[in-house]
């Protein structure tokens, strides 16, 4: 059985996204975290090692970390056209995706938000080298890794939704969130965070 940790409008949204794009059976094991405008607090029954969302319990294994969530869950549904399993041409480019996520996009993105980079150079280069990547990308193709989505753009889509000011103004990337967001499952999975804590029909 998989659960999720989740708090409704956070990071593990968008788990629930990719939990309902792959058809999987999941529970939701919802917990109160500290919220942006000083509300919530962390909770007892949040197993992640800062209390934080996502995380996942599987079998027994803890996995946190969006992106660690996001390949393990495709990894283990290999069929579904949202993951690229081992041996297929296409996985090199799928965890570079999820790895730079995690490891330059929203780094980069949150410092440029809040002013850090300001007075850092080498920052600053990095946010804007990451920005004409990522439209550079987006512009010659439809999804990070061509003309077929996978999850990484789910990861980023998710994000761009959440704070769109990650990325410049651009028509490309507005385009981009709307094709990418375009989905039965993301409606199920705004409709489900939409309902109060763990009261579903
Ligand atoms: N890098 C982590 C970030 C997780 C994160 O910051 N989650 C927020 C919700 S959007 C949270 O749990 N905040 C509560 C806290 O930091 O105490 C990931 O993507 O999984």
């Amino acid at each position: 059985m998989l659960t999720l940790i989740h708090a409704p409008l956070s990071r593990s949204s968008r788990i629930v996204w990719l939990l309902e794009e792959l058809g999987a059976e999941y529970e939701i094991r919802y917990v109160s975290i500290r919220r942006w405008d000083g509300s919530g607090a962390p909770d007892d029954n949040n197993p992640h090692p800062h209390k934080q969302v996502p995380a996942l319990l599987h079998n027994g294994a803890l996995i946190w970390e969006s992106a660690a969530v996001v390949q393990y869950l495709t990894d283990l549904y290999p069929d579904c056209s949202l993951g690229r399993p081992p041996g297929h041409k296409d996985r090199g480019a799928y965890l570079s995706w999820l790895a730079y996520y995690a490891g330059v996009i929203e780094p980069t993105a949150l410092a440029h938000i809040s002013g850090a980079t300001i007075n850092n150079p080498a920052q600053a280069r990095l946010y804007n080298d990451m920005c004409a990547h990522v439209i550079d990308v987006l512009t010659r193709q439809t999804y990070l890794l061509g003309e077929t989505m996978s999850a990484a753009d789910l990861l980023l889509a998710s994000a761009l939704q959440w704070m769109r000011k990650i990325l410049p103004e651009s028509t490309v990337v507005d385009r981009y969130i709307r094709v990418v967001t375009d989905r039965a499952a993301y409606d199920r999975a705004r409709e489900i965070d939409s309902k109060p804590n763990g009261f579903h029909d």
